[in-house]
């Protein structure tokens, strides 16, 4: 074995030179090519210590623990000391001088062992701990050029080759692995091939660099132990047929479906079985249910052979003419490609259990999924009270180039620490092919690995050669083991390769040609391990053969029967959603109204701290002010409202819960959810103290970390688990949500249309125009509207007893003006038969606004009750003008209509310039196009010239969006047209809003006045 660098010793002389003279560790650095040596190598630290540490502390008030030590004067001085009086140094440096002075007398072998060669060997090992890694055969191709790091070469430490067969006392140390043998005595030679066994192999195990050392210990004690993992021919009978099944299910569909774009596993066809050990042993140690998200590459093939997606209708897919049967009154969706779609099976397991399994769906947006599988796993979590997080778990796989490149990679394994975000650790399985479609890993990384993002987590690392089936099972099973006994994030990272180009369809050659030549020749793993059976005398070729063909027949049946296969898109509700309604299937609108008794009681509760809990003074005042709008039922305002309508959800049973920065709080200090004992610091949420022993999860409100895509994604994935529950997430400010525009545009907006799931997640962008500068006005309502998908050129049905206008629309987008809309509009999500996401454009100084309050009646469903109109209590899509005017009012002369805040400022102009023959209608949905309500205002004041409000700029906010619809209105009852719409607002724009404040209330000022002037309008501003 090549323990020595070739040519070492020269250079070995150079550096144990400048050693001695004390040499820099800047100097060291130039001597020593290797870049990632700085980050890993202790030696580094050993040296800086010869140079600068030594001298300054005296021997007696050193509290070094032993492997912090180094020097050999240092060690000489501490023996001194040592040997004067065994107390003065550190347990550690007592162990050590102990057992070396005990042994020197009795081996003749190691009688001439020095202290500074103990201390050489003991860094020895430990670089190996450190750096083995970097020597470990991980690249089946062979290709790969990493450097070795020196100090895992002896001669870096002072050996030659003489000294390999020379015995050397270890010691016994308080650590288990390497060093806790009952051997304290061994060559060389033996150490350094139980290190190389250990840490060189087909596994390179990345741990170090975990500050927690019961941890290290925990992994040391299985990658050093002495009698390393040997499977029985069982299990490798078991790896052998699902390793075959990898194989053979890609190598079928290449010959069936030659041109078809499938994103094939070939030269990674071990994640299969390993996969499936992962699982099976994640299941012995208690987990029920794992939640997977993975990319394109090899999902096929999981599908059908983890997932049991049965294979016929996998091949079904491939059939250019396959579309769903129109199958009469059912919602099918837009569809999406086979290799994004989800699914979920129960898997029985190899200890005789079932585990369930669900694949998401996912967009082709690379690693998109990841933060929506840790919010499904932690949702699965509240909702089987699986409180020490063991019995669901999140895993995620993973392509090199995704891993390493994509930000919201770092962003999900953020949140996994995090107490109301984690998922008590994902399993991260990187399919590590060494490309990215067709850039190499020098262009597309600054990294040694493409995991080491997941180093800053203090996540283990396991490297292992893909081509070594019973290595990447070995290092499946410990990830399972990992996480179920330290409750955190651990990767896998499977070294493969890609056999073909990126798809089935791509010429791999014209950028890679070197690695692929290699690849030409190379055996696939299943040929590797079938060899390494054959001459084991494990499984003979007939074994072999027979596997072969059971495989093959299944395969071909399985074609056979996809001729038939009539795609199934009906499964669009899991369990959990049973008796909600389809698009296509009428929903019942309900009252959304609560009983007044409810109302005082939940308000009482959540106004009310215990005895000795003491609030800041302000905000002990906004509670009770609170307490008083309660008690008066007068003056209810934005906060208030909306603690409303979450206790009145979570006493009807439901689970609430608002995520997002600084949520707790509020950013504009308005909400107040979680309040601070200003002596204690003790934390209190009300709204976690409505019921009697009422779970604390129950209602959650919790600051997330500073990421949007992260964290929208994870409230997603939240919000799919169960449809009784009003998740939402919050934006710092609207404008920032566009750091999470993946999720919006690929899950929210879409996710019905592709994937047949709907979802009720509710988003608050805080919207609107105060001066406050181009990047904190604007949520950008226009890009939710343009992304509506309803017709503006078609009046949708809107006979009360058959409209489904909201049921038929991808989502509802609002610009609500008052704290009882808002109420309603929140526990609308629940109250119905159906889920659709809701975009709320949040208010800023609505919050305070001495005119935006509701009176509890307005909340309160009981007939009679001022608040009750026709059919009840709900949220109102359009708020009618504030003057009771009545069915037809001919002598208004013109009806403005707009949305959000804008709405109090003309008010308050229409009320400074007098404008009686001014009506003003709040739209307050915005999507779905309330046809029907606007139609009626547009008859009760015919003679009134349209106007559109906005103080968005032309070519944002809702003006194109609103313009068509308002015109389909408009014709269907004889209004008028497209010209007849009149414009009051910003012109076009690029910029959201100008960064000047005196520029910004001139504009305010000049389109309210606009909207209110005695001359009609002209069509452009
Ligand atoms: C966010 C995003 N950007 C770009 C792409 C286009 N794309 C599809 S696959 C791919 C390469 C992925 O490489 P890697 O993560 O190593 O996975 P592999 O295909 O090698 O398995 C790219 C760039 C994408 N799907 N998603
Ligand atoms: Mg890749």
């Amino acid at each position: 074995m090549g323990w020595f660098n070739a040519g070492s010793s020269v250079a070995r002389i150079v550096i144990r030179k400048s050693l001695s003279q004390g040499g820099s560790y800047l100097t060291r650095r130039q001597t020593m090519p290797s870049k990632n040596l700085s980050s890993h190598s202790t030696i580094f630290r050993v040296m800086a210590h010869t140079a600068s540490v030594l001298p300054s502390v005296p021997l007696s008030g050193r509290t070094d623990n032993f492997l912090d030590g180094a020097s050999s004067v240092y060690i000489e001085e501490l023996q001194k000391a040592w040997e004067a009086d065994p107390n003065s140094v550190d347990e550690s440096w007592d162990n050590y001088f102990r057992n070396f002075v005990g042994q020197t007398g009795t081996s003749a072998g190691v009688s001439g062992q020095t202290i500074q060669e103990s201390m050489r060997l003991l860094l020895l090992v430990q670089a190996y701990q450190v750096n083995g890694h970097m020597k470990a055969n991980l690249d089946p191709l062979a290709l790969e050029e990493r450097e070795i790091p020196d100090n895992l070469d002896p001669a870096f430490h002072g050996f030659t080759e003489t000294d390999l067969d020379r015995e050397f006392f270890l010691g016994a140390w308080n650590m288990p692995g390497f060093l806790a043998d009952n051997r304290p005595v061994m060559t060389l030679r033996s150490i350094l091939t139980r290190l190389e066994q250990a840490y060189c192999g087909s596994i390179g195990y990345e741990y170090m660099h975990i500050s927690d050392n019961d941890k290290c210990n925990w992994l040391r004690e299985k990658i050093e132990t002495s009698t390393p993992v040997a499977y029985n021919r069982e299990r490798r009978e078991v790896f052998l047929d699902r390793l075959t099944w990898s194989t053979q299910f890609e190598n079928f569909l290449a010959t069936k479906m030659k041109a078809a774009k499938r994103f094939g596993l070939e030269g990674g066809e071990t994640l299969i079985p390993g996969m499936k050990e992962m699982f099976d042993r994640a299941s012995d140690l208690g987990v029920e249910n794992i939640v997977v998200g993975m990319p394109h590459r090899g999902r096929l093939n999981v599908l059908g052979n983890v997932f049991r997606k049965p294979l016929a209708q996998i091949f079904s897919e491939f059939d250019k003419n396959a579309k769903p049967v129109d199958e009469v009154g059912l919602y099918t969706g837009t569809g999406d490609v086979k290799y994004h779609l989800g699914t979920s099976y129960d898997r029985p397991t190899r200890g005789g259990r079932r585990i369930h399994l669900s694949l998401l769906a996912n967009p082709s947006h690379l690693e998109a999924v990841d933060p929506v599988v840790l919010g499904k796993t932690r949702a699965k979590q509240y909702y089987t009270n699986d409180v020490d997080r063991t019995k669901n778990m999140a895993v995620v796989i993973h392509g090199d180039g995704s891993f390493a490149g994509q930000g919201v990679v770092y962003e999900t394994l953020h949140l996994s620490a995090l107490p109301n975000y984690t998922t008590g650790g994902t399993i991260h399985i990187v399919v590590n092919n060494q490309v990215a479609f067709t850039t190499d890993p020098r262009s597309g990384r600054s990294s040694q690995y493409c995991t080491d993002a997941a180093k800053a987590f203090d996540a283990p690392i396991f490297h292992v050669n893909g081509d070594d089936m019973e290595a990447v099972a070995i290092v499946c099973e410990l990830a399972a083991e990992w996480r179920q006994t330290f409750h955190s994030d651990v990767v896998v990272d499977i070294v493969c390769y890609r056999r073909f180009g990126h798809n089935e369809i791509d010429e791999p050659l014209f950028t890679q040609p070197k690695m692929y030549k290699v690849i030409q020749k190379h055996p696939s793993s299943l040929d590797i391990y079938q060899k390494k059976l054959l001459e084991s005398g494990e499984v003979t070729q007939e074994d072999i053969d027979n596997i072969h063909k059971k495989v093959n027949s299944i395969l071909n049946q399985e074609f056979l029967n996809s001729k038939d296969c009539v795609p199934n898109r009906r499964d669009w509700l899991s369990s959990r959603w049973s008796g909600f309604k389809s698009p296509e299937q009428l929903s019942r609108i309900q009252n959304t109204g609560v009983k007044p008794e409810l109302l005082k009681e939940v308000g009482k509760a959540i106004t009310v701290f215990p005895d000795d809990f003491q609030p800041h003074k302000q905000v002990k005042k906004v509670y009770d002010d609170r307490a008083r709008m309660i008690e008066t039922g007068e003056g209810i305002d934005w906060a208030l409202a909306e603690a409303l309508a979450f206790a009145t959800l979570l006493v009807e049973g439901n689970h609430v819960r608002l995520s997002g920065q600084d949520v707790e709080r509020g950013t504009f200090s308005h909400r107040h959810a979680m309040v601070h004992d200003q002596e204690t610091g003790m934390k209190y949420c009300p709204l976690d103290h409505i019921m009697h022993g009422q779970n604390e999860e129950m209602f959650t409100v919790s600051n997330s970390s500073l990421s949007e895509f992260g964290v929208l994604g994870f409230e997603l994935g939240y919000s799919m688990e169960n449809p009784n529950a009003l998740v939402m997430w919050e934006a710092q400010f609207g404008d920032f949500s566009n750091g999470a525009q993946v999720i919006f545009d690929q899950f929210l907006s879409a996710g019905e249309a592709k994937w047949l799931r709907q979802n009720g997640l509710v988003v608050l962008l805080p919207h609107g125009y105060d001066g406050q500068g181009p990047e904190h006005s604007s949520a950008r309502l226009e890009r939710f509207l343009e992304m509506s998908d309803s017709s503006p050129y078609v009046l949708p049905e809107m006979e009360q007893t058959l409209k489904k206008q909201i049921q038929e629309s991808n989502w509802q987008v609002v610009n609500v003006t008052t704290p009882a809309n808002y109420f309603h509009v929140l526990r609308r999500q629940i109250h119905r038969d159906f889920r659709k996401p809701l975009v709320v454009m949040a208010p800023k100084n609505l919050l305070r606004h001495k005119k935006c309050k509701s009176n509890l009646s307005e909340f309160v469903d009981v007939e009679g009750h001022p608040g009750f109109d026709k059919q009840g209590t709900k949220f109102k899509q359009l708020i009618k003008d504030e003057n009771d005017h009545s069915d037809l009012e001919e002598g208004i002369r013109r009806l403005v209509l707009c949305s959000g805040k804008i709405y109090y400022e003309l008010d308050e102009e229409r009320k400074r310039v007098d404008g009686k023959d001014i009506a003003i209608c709040r739209l307050e949905q915005l999507c779905s196009f309330p046809y029907d309500r606007v139609q009626r205002e547009l008859r009760r004041y015919p003679n009134a010239e349209i106007v559109w409000c906005q103080e968005e700029p032309m070519n944002m906010g809702a003006y194109s969006y609103i313009a068509p619809r308002l015109c389909t209105a408009m014709k269907a009852v004889g209004r008028g047209s497209w010209e007849d719409i009149k414009y009051a607002g910003r012109g076009p724009s690029a910029s959201t809003a100008t960064g000047f404040l005196q520029v910004h209330k001139n504009e305010q000022a000049e389109l309210v006045q606009l909207a209110m002037q005695p001359q009609p309008i002209k069509f452009f501003c």
